[in-house]
């Protein structure tokens, strides 16, 4: 539930990386922090294994500029994708105003997606909310490796019936990340607006 303090004039919100293991959440992450100016971010966190998996989440404060003379801070946190970290998924989800679905385009993670898109359904019905009126984009990442599957298999398989904007990415190079980030944030934003906070 986005924070709205009127005195600071700051619109705090929460953004969401979910998706599969090592589908490319961190590196998401990792790249909006190298790219952004010194001014606009905070620190970033990252609590891992020694082998980079996420082992609860990570941390990136970023400021996306003004609306209306408001500041506005999106606070953007990665789940850990490895099935058995299902109670911190749940816990990570707390307060969520939206979520950008990483999905992993190579041919043997195909089930992996599915499975990880049906697990944050269920989490997010879990934590109250309706997953079909949570702000989400979808991201198909590694779009650069050869045994990427084609984009309308993902499509038929992730977004059927087209209802949920997606982007093709290859956050590795940074391609597509902050196209899904500008997308997801300005979702976030109507929905204040239309829910009139
Ligand atoms: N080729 C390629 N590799 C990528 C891309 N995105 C991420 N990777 C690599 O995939 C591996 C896993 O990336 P992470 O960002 O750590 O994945 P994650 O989703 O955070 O994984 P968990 O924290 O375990 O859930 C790393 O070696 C990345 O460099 C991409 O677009 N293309
Ligand atoms: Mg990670």
């Amino acid at each position: 539930m986005a924070f709205i303090n009127y005195s600071a004039r700051e619109i705090n919100c929460k953004l969401v990386y979910y998706g599969p293991g090592l589908c490319g959440k961190t590196t998401n992450l990792k790249h909006i922090y190298e790219r952004t100016a010194e001014e606009a971010k905070g620190k970033m966190i990252s609590l891992a294994t020694e082998t980079e998996r996420t082992l609860f989440f990570d941390f990136l404060p970023l400021s996306l500029g003004e609306i209306r003379g408001f500041r506005t801070r999106f606070h953007l946190y990665t789940v850990p994708g490895q099935v058995f970290y299902d109670a911190s998924r749940k816990l990570i989800l707390k307060g969520v105003d939206g979520v950008v679905f990483v999905a992993d385009s190579q041919e043997e993670r195909f089930e992996a997606n599915v499975e990880s898109l049906e697990n944050l359904r269920q989490n997010l019905r879990d934590q109250g909310f309706d997953p079909d009126k949570v702000p989400m984009v979808i991201q198909y990442n590694k779009r650069d490796l050869p045994n990427a599957v084609p984009l309308a298999d993902l499509r038929e398989s992730l977004n059927p019936d087209g209802k949920i904007q997606d982007f093709e990415a290859a956050a590795a190079t940074g391609q597509g990340v902050f196209e899904t980030l500008k997308h997801v944030a300005k979702l976030v934003l109507s929905d204040l607006k239309r829910l009139g906070r």
